[in-house]
């Protein structure tokens, strides 16, 4: 720790690969109780790290620390943190995009194929010594018949699409412009997309414009072969509507890798046998979760520097540090 480094607070856990990349700056974690003092203490910070979202980043904190210039946030998605009301305030907000692309389109993959081809199911069936008796029943899906409709064509639907291609299926998207250098059609209206094919995979920023877009209506027009991945955030879905929807076999399956309460699950979904759930695992392999480690410390160091910040959000365009 040397004295001439600013202090950086930090909400949520201190992570090896950050703890040595910021370890020239004096850290304060930021304390589950005694808040208050803690915040008047600290008032002068000047910096923020977050590196999980364990609580909302909003107002209310920054009232406490109005000399705030960057926040800087693990995770591409940062609904958690209020970038408008930061960008008011002249704070800017970082995030990790792109680093995290590739894994997370895997897990894209890996989720869609353990729900089409139930493999979490039959490796429980081997796991269960049940093999003996006969062999695990025949998938009633395949993807070779599907068409795959993307809600979101960003950094990582556009990742999940190239390698879909690879699979040979048909790939639409909807978004809200469409994005004239991809072949694939683009739909305005998501209900017309969910009408026209048997497969979903959301991958759209959490948030209020996006609250509960995947509702009874998208899921009735999926229809009763529709299989929707979620690997976005739990937000996106009407949880209830999902699972009345797979309850009355209204759809097929699901793969899910958020919640809208992580880290809890509603527990008709555990008892379901035409689910597959992960615990938000999208990006979590050492090899990209370090790499994400190194963006929040990379921005927190140009930032330091006088210099422009690596990766901010849309909302929080850098004009200078105030
Ligand atoms: P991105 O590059 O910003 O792409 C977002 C896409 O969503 C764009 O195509 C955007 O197109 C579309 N979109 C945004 N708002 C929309 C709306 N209201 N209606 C329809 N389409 C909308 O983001 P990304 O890097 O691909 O990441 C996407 C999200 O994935 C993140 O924000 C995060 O929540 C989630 N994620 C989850 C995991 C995991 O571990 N499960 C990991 C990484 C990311 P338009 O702006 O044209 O509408
Ligand atoms: C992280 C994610 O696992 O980048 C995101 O938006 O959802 C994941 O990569 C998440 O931020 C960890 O809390």
């Amino acid at each position: 720790m040397t004295a001439d480094k600013p202090d950086v607070l930090l909400i949520g856990p201190l992570r090896p690969w950050l703890a040595k990349g910021l370890a020239d700056f004096p850290l304060h974690q930021m304390p589950a109780a005694n808040r208050d003092a803690f915040l008047a203490a600290k008032a002068n910070l000047r910096a923020m790290a977050v590196s999980a979202p364990v609580e909302p980043v909003n107002d209310a904190l920054f009232d406490r620390l109005p000399k705030l210039q960057i926040i800087s946030s693990f995770g591409v998605g940062y609904d958690h943190i209020d970038a408008v009301a930061a960008a008011k305030r002249g704070i800017i907000v970082t995030h990790t995009p792109d680093v995290l692309n590739e894994e997370v389109a895997d897990t894209t993959i890996g989720l869609l194929l353990c729900t089409v081809r139930e493999f979490p199911q039959a490796e429980r069936y081997v796991r269960a010594g049940r093999w003996p008796q006969g062999n695990y029943p025949l998938s009633k899906a395949t993807l070779r018949n599907r068409t795959v409709g993307l809600v979101g064509m960003g950094r990582i639907g556009a990742a999940i699409a190239r390698r879909l291609e690879g699979f040979g299926v048909p790939i639409v998207y909807h978004t809200r412009r469409r994005r004239p250098e991809l072949a694939y059609r683009h739909y305005p209206e998501l209900i017309d997309m969910a009408r026209d094919v048997d497969t979903l995979i959301v991958i759209v920023p959490g948030g209020a414009e996006t609250r509960n877009m995947i509702d009874a209506r998208v899921l009735d027009a999926l229809g009763p072969d529709g299989v929707l991945i979620n690997i976005a955030r739990g937000s996106v879905v009407d949880e209830p509507a999902l699972i009345a929807a797979l309850k009355q076999r209204k759809i097929f399956a699901a793969g899910l890798d958020v919640f809208a309460d992580e880290p809890n699950v509603p527990a008709e979904l555990m008892t379901m046998d035409n689910v597959v759930l992960l615990p938000h695992v999208g990006s979590a392999s050492m090899y990209t979760r370090e790499k994400m480690d190194q963006l929040i410390v990379d921005n927190i160091v140009a930032w330091a520097a006088g210099k422009p910040p690596l990766t901010p959000v849309p909302e929080t365009p850098w004009r200078g540090w105030r």
